[in-house]
Order: C-alpha cells, then structure tokens, then sequence
C-alpha cells in the first residue's frame, strides 16, 4: 500500500490542479496586473480585448456582485483595482477565454491609464512617511536601559535582509465549477480552503454553504498558499458564477513570479550589551518590516517576528519594537519561518559583532547565553522541556567542533586564496498559532461495512507528510493496519472553518483531531465487542492489527466481523471531533501571555568554502541535531529538515530578489533568481534527531517540523563570515543577505 503510493507518485500519475479535467464546457481565465507600481487608475477600456479570439467574457471590478475585498486581518486588498494601483502585478481585470493561451493573448487588448506616482519601495522610506500597515509594537523585558550602564561592551549596527520567492513547483491554479442554485464547487491549491470559501462567499454576496472548496494536494505551498492563493480562487469562482460555466485559472511560472507575494525584506537596527564575562545583559532591536502593498499577514508576521527576537537564548533586557511598512511592492506573505528567521538572523549578526569585538568565537558567545529551564521569553511565557543546551552539546559532540575547527584552521594555512568557515546555529521556534483561536481543528472518520475507513481532516497535504501523519494516527488508534484507511481530499463541505494548514501544526491539530474520532467509534465497537463476545465489560478488550483481544489473549473476532456487528447493531461507524489545545493565550494590550504549546530546539554545525579570486562559494556541509520529539514518521521529518536546511541556505546566500527603481520585479526568471539545486546543496547533510525525547505536548509525543529547521540555512551565513574572516582580519564584514558570490566578489575588491 505505501509502495503503491511511492510509486503512483513517482510515476508521475499524481494530479494536482491543473491535470484535472472532465469539466464539460471549461473555460480558461488570464489576469491582466497593473505594469505602474503606484498612480491613479483613470481608464481601463476593455472592449478591445473582448473582440478577441475565443474571448468570452471581461470582468474589472464593477463587475463584482459583493464586496471588492479580500483583505483577511484589515480589509485593504481589493480584488480588482479600482480608483488606485499600489503594486506592479495587482490585478486589474479578467479575460476569459475558450484555451489558455487565448486568455493570454486577449490581455495585449486592454488600454489602461494610469497617471503614475514615485512609488515608496523602502520599509525605511515608509515608516519616515507613516506609511504604516499597523501601529508599530514593542516586546520588553526587564528595563534595558538600566542594564546599558552596567555593560562592558556595547555593539550597534544595522542588519538586511531580502525577501524569498516561494517557487513551489505548482503554480496558483484554481477551477470553479458552477452548480444549481447559485451553488460553486472550488477546487484550489490553497493552503486555506476555509478561507477561500469565506471570501469567495463575501466577493460574490453567497452564503458559505453555498460555496464548497476543496484540495486534493499541492505541488508545495511554503507559505505562498496560505493567504495568496485567494485571489485566484476568487476570480475563477467570479467568472464561473457570471458565465456558467467551469473556469480554470492558473498562473504562468512567471505570472506567479511577479504577481504574488514573497517572503517579507527587513531592515533591522539592533544594540546588544555584554558584561565582561560574555553574558548578554541586553538587547534591544527595531525590525522595519516591508509589508508591500496590503496588510496580507504582515502583523501576524511581525507578531512572530517578535516572539522569535531572541531565539534560544536568555536575555535578561530585551526591548523589541517591530513597524510593518506599506510600500509599493506585491504584498509579502507567510513563507516557512513567519518573520522568525528575519528575526534570529539579526541576533546572531549582533552576537558575531560581539563576539569579535571581544576576541572570542561566536560559539562561546552563544553557548553561554543558551536558554535554560524556566527562562522567561520577553512574551512573558517560561520555557519548558528546554533542550536548547541538549542540541548544543550533542551537536558539538556528534560533529566533533573540536576537529572541524582543526580542519579549518589547517585548510586556511595551507590555502592562501581559498578560505574554509564554520558557524553553530542554534534555534529554538515556537509552536502554535501566534492568533489563539487558529489553533483548532477537525476530523471526519468514516468506517464502511467492509472495514474500509475513510478519513478527513482540515489539513492539507502539500508535500509535508502530513496525511502519512493523521493516517498513522488514525490507524493506531483503530487498531487496525495502515491499508485499511484512505486519506480523503480537504474539503469544506466535509471539514468545516478548518485553519490554514501553517505554522508547523498540520499534524499537531489535524492528527490530534483524528485520534478523537478514532477514539470515539473504537469506544463504540468495544462495546459491540463485549456483546458478541458475551462478556459483561468492554474493559479487558483491545483491536490490535484488526483482531480483537481479551486479556491480551486473541479472540475469534476480527475487524471486518465486529464492523458488520456493530452495523447490524445500529451502532454508527463514523466520527466527527474536535481539537483546540488547551491554555493559548495571548494579551496583546500587555504583549504577554502563554502563545505557544510548546518549543522545538536543535544546532546545526555549517561549513563552507570560499574561493577568494572568484568570490564563489561552497556550502560543504550542515550537520544538526534536532529534537523531532518521539518522530511520527522518521523519513517525512528527515525529509523536511533536509530540505528546510537547503532553503534556508538559498535565502541566506543565493536567492535575490532584485527590482528596478519603478517598482518592477527583475529577476523574475529561473535564469535570474536562482534557488538551490543538487549542485548548490550542501553535499554532506547530517540530520540526527534527538534521542528519547518525548513531547507530552503533542500527539503520541512528537513535534512538529515543518519550519524550525529553515532557520539552520543562517549558520550557513555566518560560516562564510568565517571565511571571509580568514582572509582579511580587520576589513568590515556585511550583515546583509542573500551573501551571493556576487556580493563576496564585491567585498573581496573593496579598498
Ligand atoms: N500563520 C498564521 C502562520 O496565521 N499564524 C502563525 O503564527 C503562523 N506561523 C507560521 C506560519 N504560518
Ligand atoms: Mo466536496 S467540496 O466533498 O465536493
């Protein structure tokens, strides 16, 4: 059964979105965006591109039978444009046609007037203008600035660093499917099918009910789908509606390039402050977020951002301001990290200026300062299970720190021209939903009278494993093996209000959600069980690999029989439950409270090698340890710190984003903005997950994995600082990322 599955995959015979067909009479949609990053919007005439070939209908926002809005956390985002464009890529307007490439070509038909505007595309600039998505938000601790006084050393800078395009391998795509009474079937590749379904209710003037969304799988999602697969969805379920008929729309590799939103730029001005022993007494940081254009997720990202000022370290003094900044640019959304990775990269640039400042490696600064039991995070919550140190010490074992800094000590003085480095990295990341009332979630079991069962839950597959998860979940708890069950596709109509599948906890709520019902109808067939098998108590009965026990003894009773009993007993074989972990909360008038179930902790040892003629550089390796909990399933988790290291490796030292002065996105090909491939990965990747370290706070002991280990690709930064160290002691090192070979070749010839 898993084999099957590996190889349908493999075999290519997976479908996503786009490969659905048996829509009678679909048509194909085209989004024409705005080419102005900022200007009144004075004219769209269409009727050019209506008298194209094969062109069936036109829709601009006038067409909009509810509310021209999709805006989530602030209604800021309308759909359509109507007085104002903000962004270069904000769609204008609809064409729909008979084929794809008709939709297309109809868009060379629209006059648009814009009467254009110097667009603001600094967070800087912004926030000097009051450009501001939110009132800005400060986290403290303590008093910093009675603890300045008492420092021995004082360090200040400033810190960058650049967005990330998501590069999923499936594109935004959507199909709407008209049915009767005004009733839409929506099938998205959306991370979120409840919230495509509230907005395309509100953006139509229908009732949720009427509105079913449904996902099947993503071709990956890292965030780019939990709020920026809307808008698609939406058009498609506009023109469906209006036209009757089926309506595909999906975007182009280099429509989605441009249009979407990407991970948030920040620039950071920071202050830390150490005694003489190298104890960090305080810190203090102002995060200029760049929102883009529209609210998207931006405070919620801010909000993690935030939290995550710290990382795995204790610091006494903390005063963490963070300003969200509207500026002209496609509005940045929720990428793998949430505004956490912007944040430790700026800690660990302050603690790399110390620590250089004082003489001392970096690792000694942060191996002193790791968090420890009870510490309390400048949210007001204590750590708990804290494995910060744990990681530390294994990883510096298992990896033998002593050794790799031989190697490259040794390297560095026999190569003049070529420079290896090394940097610890270690994480700590906080799980649930920084908003509370997301942390929910439901499942749907069915068991048909052949022992068959199928599952549903809220949580959307989209690569992460997170179906094996449930599955496994809902198999134990039955009783029965894996083979039996079938992972259904997330749909509204069958898992109501589900939350996005984000923030690491597909698994932590849905499986969660799935041993409740599980748990329900195996409670219910035990109770059939002791009837057939005439005893007076469910108490001593147990379903193990589909056959029932007595006292740990067989009995002649196995799954498909006590099914069938159960059915010709009138007992109902399906489930529906409900999880909310219990005790989040957070006070955002205080900027204290309890937001996270619990914490995941690990270090990751980088190594990189520098070529100082060319400026070009290795990432040899990342080894980690990493606490995974007791793993639900070893080869997923694997498989996502493995690639979580890679792109965070990608955004630290390949990815750039580059745009003109206007505005418009330039590197918005795969020959300009380059991700990491087999080539550019690390060859030697280490993951070794903690031993016997069970997690009371989530579902059979695990923890989540999705998004902690991303933020390992930072050491690959500071490895490289390293490096360039090596070659030139005294001349100042960037604090801005990406560090592309570009950017070192430049560094390499400065005077
Ligand atoms: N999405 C969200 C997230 O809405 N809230 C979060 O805290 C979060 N964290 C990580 C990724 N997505
Ligand atoms: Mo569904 S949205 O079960 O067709």
């Amino acid at each position: 059964m898993k084999q099957n599955d590996i190889f349908f995959h493999g075999r290519g015979e997976t479908l996503f979105t786009d490969d659905l067909d048996g829509f009678a009479g679909l048509l194909h949609a085209a989004v024409l965006s705005s080419s102005v990053a900022r200007g009144r919007l004075t004219g769209l005439d269409v009727e050019a591109a209506r008298q194209k070939p094969g062109v069936r209908a036109v829709f601009v926002a006038a067409d909009i039978p509810g509310e021209n809005q999709i805006g989530g956390i602030i209604a800021d985002e309308p759909l359509l444009a109507e007085h104002e464009v903000h962004y270069v890529g904000q769609p204008l307007a609809l064409v729909v046609a008979d084929t794809p490439r008709q939709a297309r070509q109809a868009l060379a038909g629209f006059r648009v007037d814009i009467e254009e505007q110097p667009p603001v595309l600094d967070p800087r600039q912004a926030a000097a203008q009051g450009l501001l998505i939110a009132p800005a938000r400060t986290f403290a601790l303590g008093d910093v600035e009675k603890a300045w006084p008492a420092c021995a050393l004082v360090v200040e800078g400033r810190v960058d660093s650049g967005g990330q395009e998501h590069l999923y391998l499936e594109t935004q795509a959507a199909v709407a499917v008209p049915g009767e009474k005004g009733t839409l079937r929506v099938i998205s590749a959306t991370q979120s099918p409840a919230l495509v379904q509230r907005t395309i209710a509100r953006v139509l003037g229908l009732t949720m009910s009427q509105v079913g969304v449904e996902v099947f799988r993503l071709g990956g999602a890292f965030g780019g789908k939990e709020d920026q697969a809307t808008a698609w969805a939406v058009l498609a379920a506009l023109a469906a509606r209006a036209l009757r008929r089926p309506v595909k729309l999906v975007l182009s590799r280099q429509e989605d390039m441009r249009l979407t939103g990407k991970r948030h730029p920040y620039s950071s001005d920071f202050r830390i402050g150490l005694d003489g022993s190298g104890r960090i007494l305080a810190y203090e940081v102002t995060y200029y977020q760049n929102a883009g254009a529209a609210a998207d997720l931006s405070t919620a990202v801010l909000e993690r951002t935030l939290f995550h000022a710290t990382n795995s370290y204790r610091i006494a003094n903390v005063r963490a301001r963070g300003i969200s900044c509207r500026t002209n640019l496609p509005p940045f959304t929720a990428f793998r990290g949430f505004g956490a990775p912007q944040a430790m990269f700026v800690l660990e640039a302050a603690i790399f200026q110390a620590a250089e400042k004082m003489g001392v490696a970096p690792a000694v600064l942060q191996e002193k300062n790791l968090l420890d039991e009870g510490d309390e995070f400048p949210y007001g919550q204590k750590v708990k299970n804290c494995r910060a140190r744990r990681c530390w010490q294994e990883a510096v074992a298992a990896f033998d720190l002593q050794a790799a800094r031989e190697r490259v000590r040794a390297y560095n003085a026999a190569h003049p021209l070529s420079k290896k480095g090394l940097a610890l990295m270690p994480v700590c990341f906080g799980i649930s939903f920084t908003t509370a009332h997301l942390n929910q979630a439901s499942a749907l079991v069915h068991v048909y009278t052949d022992g068959s069962v199928s599952v549903s839950s809220g949580a959307v597959e989209m690569g992460q494993g997170v179906n094996s998860k449930v599955l496994l979940v809902a198999a134990r708890t039955l009783g029965v093996p894996l083979g039996r069950l079938r992972m259904e596709s997330t749909c509204t109509r069958r898992v109501a209000n589900a939350s996005p599948t984000a923030a690491s906890t597909g698994a932590d709520l849905n499986a969660r959600a799935a041993e409740l019902a599980c748990a329900e109808i195996r409670s219910r067939l035990l109770k059939v069980a002791a009837t057939v098998l005439s005893l007076a108590s469910a108490a001593a009965l147990d379903i193990r690999q589909g056959t029932v026990f007595n006292d740990g003894q067989k009995t002649g009773l196995n799954w498909e029989q006590l099914v069938n009993a159960a059915y010709m007993a009138r007992v109902s074989l399906s489930a529906q439950a409900h999880f909310a972990p219990p005790g989040l909360y957070f006070d955002r008038g205080r900027e204290k409270g309890e937001p996270f179930a619990y914490h995941v902790f690990g270090t990751a040892l980088a190594e990189v090698t520098v070529d100082c003629l060319r400026g070009t550089c290795t990432v040899d390796a990342v080894r980690a340890v990493h606490d995974a909990g007791n793993s639900l399933n070893p080869l997923v988790d694997r498989g996502q710190a493995e690639g979580g290291i890679v792109q965070g490796i990608g955004w630290m030292t390949l990815e750039e984003l580059v745009y003109s002065d206007k505005g418009r996105l330039l590197s918005d090909t795969l020959s300009t903005y380059k991700i990491p491939d087999i080539r550019t990965a690390p060859a030697d990747i280490d993951v070794r997950f903690l031993k016997d370290a069970p997690n009371p706070a989530a579902v059979l002991n695990s923890k989540a994995v999705g998004e902690p280990p991303f933020m390992y690709g930072i050491g690959a930064y500071f490895a490289l600082l390293d490096a360039l160290r090596a070659l030139r002691p005294l001349h100042p090192l960037p604090f801005s990322a990406p560090l592309t070979h570009e950017k070192i070749l430049g560094w390499l010839e400065e005077k």
